[in-house]
Formats: structure tokens, sequence, C-alpha cells
């Protein structure tokens, strides 16, 4: 225990004696005094690794007056602070950002020029943390980036995993997972905070006893515990001084596993327990919405959730009157992995603060809210009740009671309707007793929202129905969007300059403001200078690809990216059968090499490691590449890069580069999509189907500006309704004959007809996500991709509407969204 207040620290006027690196002179100190006294590195011997560490730390320290003084404040008023539960945050690389937002980009460059540093190569050289799986992850990040730049008090909450999600590489073709070491050299950007550690208790079971007044009381006795660390990340917001925080817990065992280790005699059972312990936080659950179940998940989700919890209770309000909760705090949930947090509060405020059921109820059902980020049945998360209740007992007994209270209401509101009680309950029986979690946030919720409009009403209607007849007013929409900071002004300098010099800087966090570039689309020499920047990025990334992965690539041709988790529902099968089709013409000869369009297709993709059909997909992939990309008959003009281990590093040099975004889900699957929007937003054209955000892309940038084709939802659900047949589609359809025929020819597997029998045999007889019946259309589209890239003009003027109609999609108007509809958190701003 530190001693508390024993200390009269000095507060005031601190800044007589230290200061922050802010110029260019005390930059450099600063940068010196790191790698010196901090490293202890001399600056002549120092390698690229060390000068890294030393700048990161120089910009980190430039935030922590920020940092402190935004704490300060927010405590000092009481200020109702919105708390981000999340198990992923993908928050790509820290340094450009930081610089960014702290507005030392200029300086850092300065002071490190005048020590023959430069500082393009040290950013370069920094190695993404990779905390997620992907636009979950990545939209939290972009989320707490809008909170800050808005001056909003809050917190992200999740976990410091020793390993991010894993690095791909490709052997002969298949994806081969690395671990992501992310840790070994240290975080220069984290403040580790273990005065500040809780404790966290699993196991165990429960005792009912009688307390002082003669009331009946519950109590858990757990049976193991953990330490939760936490980690702290400063979050800086743009043209603010607010930083907000990021504490991510690490899991470390307790000094009762270390008297143990001493006492027990047992040493080795006795390390054994405390590398369990310390499992907890080891490593980030590479599915992405295809949870597993795996007992040690529910232990993170429970971790990260109850250290959370006891923080803000404890630490942030410290010994506040918590009936006035819902009033300090907002915990949100991102999707189903915090929602084990409902029962968490509930059994602190019954058995630790001794509450009643209904007063305690009440503050917690006003404290959650849920966001929903899928459609797919097998995204969403249930727990069995053996192993919930083998882990947390005491939460098992009050996801029950929570479940036979609302019953009760079910059954009052629609009296002798037993098979809508059986439907709604949070408990489902077959095929095994399990919770839940999604209608466990839902009844635990004040506000339950779908991320676009198109989820919002598929949840309402379709996922959700029951619930949201018997409470609509709780059901609403926030459209996602993205942080405007990393991907068009730190990704995009080139549109950013020229966007800077049209219509002025205010676009950044006002991301609205682009609507006054449309008349720019029809002055041809803005045009050009448009033009010319799109090409500039090609060209960047094509030296980056040659340097990254020795990939060489023509910077001349469309730029056609699908870049995104490996899924059946997203569909890169669909494309790799384009692919496969323009091949298949010229090889048929009807058509001419040289009147193909040049055109590079850019996959990039990881499939969970236990995803068999998507493994075989990325095999599939880069064995055509192999063919294609060296094909004489091609000419060169056809070509596809697979560049291993896309993450958001490579994301902000790829996204600026591309002509096309490919966005081709089936609809109804994909809930909102967020690369959708960074592509618009940095001048491609979409060929998409009616799905998740592409819906309200297309109403914005206009039809004539987007390439929509395949079934709407509503002809999804019909042809499932009819019975879904894809062989008949490649009975009648001879491109789609050719190209199917053609990966079975073995042309692509050194002469084996079998190699890709299990994904074209499922295509043939399954194709759970309707790949054959958008064919023809996505083939047709594509052509039509051809012929209006040709004419230059209209595509640039198209490019140019993109951008000057999607403002709408910064992060900045969704997180107003969940204010104005979900938060109510006022702005903050620190003087
Ligand atoms: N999403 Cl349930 C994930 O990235 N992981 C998940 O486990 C679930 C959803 C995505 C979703 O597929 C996208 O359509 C959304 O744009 C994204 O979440 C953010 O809402």
């Amino acid at each position: 225990e530190p001693p508390t207040g024993s200390v009269q620290p000095v507060t005031e006027n601190i800044e007589r004696f230290i200061s922050s690196p802010t110029t260019v002179e005390s930059f450099k100190s600063e940068f010196c005094r790191q790698l010196r006294y901090e490293q202890g590195v001399d600056l002549v011997d120092a390698r690229t690794e060390d000068l890294y560490q030393a700048l990161a730390r120089t910009v980190r320290s430039a935030m922590v007056d920020g940092w402190i003084a935004t704490q300060a404040s927010h405590r000092a008023a009481k200020a109702k602070t919105v708390a981000y539960l999340s198990a992923e945050f993908l928050m790509g690389p820290q340094l450009e950002n930081a610089l960014l937002s702290t507005a030392l980009t200029e300086v850092a460059r300065t002071a490190l020029a005048e020590l023959e540093l430069d500082l393009d190569e040290l950013t370069a050289y920094e190695t993404e943390p990779g905390l997620g799986n992907g636009g979950l992850g990545r939209l939290a990040a972009c989320f707490i980036d809008s909170l800050a730049a808005k001056s909003i008090p809050a917190i992200g909450y999740g976990i410091r995993y020793e390993y991010g999600i894993f690095r791909q590489t490709f052997v002969d073709g298949r994806q081969v997972e690395q671990p992501d070491r992310w840790l070994v050299k240290g975080s220069p950007w984290e403040l580790a905070q273990p005065e500040n550690s809780v404790t966290v208790n699993f196991g165990g079971h429960t005792e009912q006893y009688t307390d002082e007044t003669g009331a009946p009381r519950t109590r858990w006795v757990p049976a193991e515990q953990v330490l939760a660390v936490p980690y702290n990340y400063m979050v800086p917001g743009f043209e603010t001084r607010n930083v907000n925080t990021l504490r991510l817990w690490s899991a470390k065992a307790t000094d009762a596993f270390d008297l143990q280790i001493f006492n027990s005699g047992d040493y080795e059972s006795a390390v054994r327990r405390q590398t369990v312990a310390e499992n907890i936080s080891k490593v980030l659950y590479p599915e992405d919405s295809t949870p597993q179940g795996k007992e040690l998940r529910l232990k993170q989700q429970y971790f990260f959730v109850a250290a959370s919890l006891r923080d803000y209770l404890d630490t942030v309000l410290r010994d506040d009157d918590l009936s006035t909760l819902p009033e300090r705090v907002v915990f949100q949930l991102n999707d189903t992995h915090p929602v084990i947090g409902v029962p968490e509060l509930m059994r602190i405020l019954l058995d630790e603060r001794g509450l009643g059921w209904d007063e305690a109820w009440d503050i917690t059902r006003r404290t959650f809210n849920y966001t929903c980020h899928t459609l797919l049945p097998e995204a969403l998360e249930v727990w069995s009740v053996d192993l919930l209740g083998r882990l947390l007992p005491r939460h098992l007994e009050i996801i029950y009671r929570i479940n036979e209270d609302f019953l009760g209401l079910v059954r009052e509101t629609y009296p002798g309707d037993e098979l809508r009680v059986r439907r709604m309950s949070i408990i489902q029986e077959r095929p095994e007793r399990a919770v839940r979690m999604a209608f466990l946030a839902t009844v635990g919720s004040t506000k339950v929202n779908g991320v676009a409009a198109l989820h919002s009403q598929l949840l309402a209607d379709k996922v959700l129905d029951d619930f949201s007849a018997l409470w609509p007013e709780k059901f609403t929409n926030v459209t996602n969007g993205v942080t405007p900071r990393r991907f068009m002004r730190l990704s995009n300098p080139g549109l950013s300059g020229l966007l800077d010099e049209a219509i002025g800087t205010g676009w950044t966090n006002d991301l609205a403001q682009l609507a006054k570039l449309e008349p720019f689309a029809d002055d041809a020499s803005f045009r050009a200078e448009f033009r010319a920047v799109k090409q500039a990025n090609k060209e960047r990334f094509v030296r980056l690809l040659a340097q990254r992965d020795g990939i060489e690539l023509p910077a001349d041709a469309l730029y056609d990216v699908m870049v995104k988790r490996l899924h059946e529902y997203k569909r890169q099968m669909l494309k790799l059968l384009h692919v496969v089709t323009l091949y298949d013409r010229v090889l048929k000869g009807e058509v001419k090499a040289s009147d193909l369009q040049p055109r590079v297709v850019v996959f990039g993709a990881k499939a969970a490691p236990g995803y068999k059909m998507a493994k075989e997909i990325i095999h599939l992939i880069n064995r055509v590449a192999a063919v294609v990309n060296n094909a004489p008959e091609l000419e060169g003009r056809l070509r596809i890069a697979f560049p291993a281990n896309y993450n958001v590093t490579l994301a902000e040099r790829l996204i600026p580069a591309a002509d096309l975004s490919e966005q081709i889900s089936l609809a109804g699957k994909e809930a909102s999509g967020t690369g959708n929007m960074k592509f618009a937003l940095n001048g491609a054209l979409t060929i998409g189907t009616d799905d998740g955000a592409n819906v309200e892309i297309r109403q914005l940038v206009g039809d004539e500006n987007f390439f929509l084709f395949g079934m709407d939802e509503p002809a999804v659900q019909a042809l499932e309704d009819r019975g879904y047949n894809p062989t008949s589609y490649y009975e009648v359809d001879a491109g789609l004959r050719g190209a199917i025929d053609l990966i079975s020819s073995g042309l692509f597997s050194d002469g084996d007809r079998t190699a890709f029998e299990f994904v074209i045999s499922d295509l043939l007889y399954k194709d759970r996500f309707m790949v054959l019946a958008d064919y023809r259309s996505y083939v047709d589209t594509q052509d039509r991709v051809e012929v209006a890239y040709r004419d230059e003009d209209a595509w640039t003027r198209s490019a140019i509407l993109n951008v000057a109609r999607t403002g709408f999609f910064t992060s900045d108007r969704s997180i107003q969204d969940y204010l104005d509809r979900i938060w109510h958190a006022p702005a903050k701003p620190i003087a």
C-alpha cells in the first residue's frame, strides 16, 4: 500500500522545474536525455531501434501535461464519462498521430535534422500494436480518437495482450501464422501503473448469510484470484489540449502465488499456477465474427470488465454515492464481449454495497448501452451454463434472476405466449443450456444500436425482433465512421494538401466541409491535380511493396482493391472468379490482351487460423496469382498482388492509392463495413452490393458515382425461401462455367484437378453466401467499370464527388450521434 496523503507534493508552479518539449531546443534536449539517461545509449552508437524509442518517449512526454490536466479537471468537475468497453483496440502506429495531435511534427523534424536524423525514417521503423482483429477493433480506435478530438471525458478499457493478432506469412501460398511479439522491445507509448492494480476473482461458490441488520444476503467465495495491472496510453485530441486515457489491463499472479511458491514445497505446481493466471492476457483470439466459446476467452472478458468497473468506481469516482452512477458514467458495450459487466455491476451493488435488487437493477440498466456489430448467427456469443457457473457462480445466479424477472414481464405482456417466452429467454436450452449474451445485453441496457441504417433495421426486424416489439424505443442506429486524422490527413498528405488549398484546413475536424469541394469536380485543372495525387500515391505504394514484400507492380493501372478479413460472407471468391474470368476470356481468344484495361488487383486478408475454408481460399488466390502474374498471354496487363500481413500500417499506404473499392458482401451480412468509408474518402469509387454502410455511401455519392450490383437483402431472402441451387447458375452461364472449370482443370495447381475441390464443390453444391447467384451481375458491372475508367475526366469527376459527398462518414459524426441519442455527456475542454 503506498502512503496516501503523507507527502505534500508541489503541484503548483511545477513548470518552474520542468517543461514539456515543445520547442526545437527543448525537443532536442529531451530526445538526447531519453536516449542517454533513460536508455543508456550514446547518440553515436544508437541503432534505429534506440532512436525510435527515444523519439517516441520524447513525444509521449509532450502529451503528459495535457493528460494530467484533463484527468484533474474532469475529476474536479465530476464530469460524466464515456467508458468504452472493448476487447479490441486496433490502434495502428502511434508516432505520427501523436505528433499531429501535439502539433509537433515540424518541431520534431527540425530537431532531428539538427542531429542529422530523419523523422520519416524513424516513423517507418515503428511496428504497430495489433490488439484487434479487424473492423470492430479499428472502430474502437477511431472512436477514442474522435472522443478526444471533441473534448469528451472518455476512457477506453481493454486488454493489453502480450501477443496481438498473428503475423501472417505465406509458405507455398498457404497462410502460416507467426506470433506477434510486439512487446519484446517494450512499448514506448505506455505508462504502467502497478500501484493501481486491482484483484479479479474466479471460481469457488456462493454462500447465504444474514447481515448485521438481519437481512438475508449472498456472497461469492471465489477460489482463485489474479491481479489486473493497468497500462495507460494517452489519447491526444486533434486541436484540443484534452488528452484522454486508454487503459489496458495485463494479468499478473497475485502475491498469494508468490507465498505459495515459497511455502508450499511444491514449487513446480505453484509456478504452473502462476503461468495459468498470467495466461489470461497472453493472446488475442484471432477469430473475427466467429467466437469459439473457449474458457480462456470468457476469463479474458470477465478479467478486463471486472478490472475496469472496479477501476472506475474506486479510482475515478472514488467514494461517491453509487445511486447517481448513471449521471457519472456510461458503459458502452462494444459487441457482446464485455456483457458480463452487467451481472458484475449487479453483484457489486447487491453484495458489496448492500443495495436492494430493484434499485441495483435500475442503476445497472441505466448505466449500460449495447452496440451490436453483426447479423451472422454464428457471431452471436453464447456461454454454456456449465462453464459460466464454474467460472463465475455468483454471476450465473444473477443472470438467472435477471431472466426470471424479464420473462415475468414477457408473460405479463403476452399472456399465454409460451413460444415467445422460450424464444426470448436469456437462457437457451438447445443444443446445450447456455447464456445468450446478446439477449442479456439487450435486457441490461438502456439503448441498443446497430452500426449502419440497414443493419439497425435488420437487427430490429430479424435478429432481435421480439425485443424491438417489446421495447421499440430502445433500438436506434448509429452509422459507423472513421477518423479523418489518420485516414486522410496522415495517410494521404497529397490529397490533404490539395484540400487545404481548395477549401481550407477546417475539414480535418469538421468533415462536412468536404461539401465545399463539390464545384471543383467540374474544374479541369483541379481534376488534373487530383489525378496527379492519385498517381503519386500509386507510385508510393509500388515503392513500399517492392521494399516490404519484393512485389514489383506497374503504377500505371487501375488499382482494384479488396482488403478485409477473409470470410466467406465477404466473398473474396467472387473477386477471384472475376479475375479468373478475365484470364479465361484472353485464353479463349474472346478478348485480346492488348484490349484489356491494365489492372492491379490487390488482396489483403488474414484468415482465422482454424477457419479451413478461409485458408483454402487464401491458398487459391495465391496460386491463381502465381499463374496470372506470369502468363505471357496477358502481357502484364492483369496482375494480382497479395501482400502478406495486411494491417493498419499497410492500409494507410494502400487506401490512398486505390481507384476501385471492393465491397461485395452478400446483402444483409456485412453489418456496416468501415473500409468502404476510408476508400470513398480517399477518392476511390465503390463496386458494391446494397449492404451495410454501402447503402448510405451510394445514397450520398449518387448512383452515377457508385457501381451497384447484385441482389438486395429482400431478394436474397426471397431466393433463400424459394430454395437456392448454385449449380443451376453454373449450368446456364458460360462465363461462370469457364472460370470454375479453369480452376478445376488443374491449371493453377500443377495439373492437380482435386487441389481446390474443397472450395469448388462448396460453391457448386452449397454456396451459403450466394457467390454464383451474384456472379453475372458482378462481372457485367466490372465490365462497365473498365469502360468508365477509360474516360479519365468522368472517372476523376466521380472520384472527387466521392470525396466531396462522404464527409458524413467521419467518426466525429458517429460520436456526436452517440452523444445525442445515447450518452448525453457534455464536452469538457480544459483551459
Ligand atoms: N465486426 Cl461481430 C468485426 O470486425 N468483428 C466482429 O467480431 C463483429 C463485427 C465488424 C463488422 O463485421 C463490420 O461490418 C463493422 O463495420 C465493424 O464490425 C464495426 O462495426
